[in-house]
């Protein structure tokens, strides 16, 4: 890799699914714009509703759920997981 490329993380596509009142899901919403992701933000209510969060996101428990490049990665803890992994 070119050495001025280093350092630089691929920019991913991420949306979050939120609530009102939750800690990890401003985390994850931090973490996303602090490295310089592609963010869409939802919150409960206002952007989608119980019933689609249940489709789309079968046996979902916690908030916040999070898509990356299309692909259902779980809450804060594997999005953490996965920048740090990218870097
Ligand atoms: N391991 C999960 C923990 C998420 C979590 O505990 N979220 C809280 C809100 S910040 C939650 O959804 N609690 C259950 C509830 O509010 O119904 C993650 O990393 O996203």
């Amino acid at each position: 890799m070119d050495v001025h490329l280093q350092g630089i993380n691929k920019i991913m596509k991420v949306e979050i699914y939120s609530k009102p009142q939750c800690p990890y899901c401003v985390q994850a919403k931090a973490l996303a714009e602090r490295e310089g992701h592609d963010l869409t933000y939802k919150m409960l209510d206002e952007d989608f509703d119980r019933e689609t969060l249940m489709e789309t996101f079968p046996g979902a428990r916690t908030f916040p759920q999070i898509i990356v490049d299309g692909n259902k990665i779980g809450g804060f803890t594997e999005f953490k997981a996965l920048v740090d992994a990218s870097k």
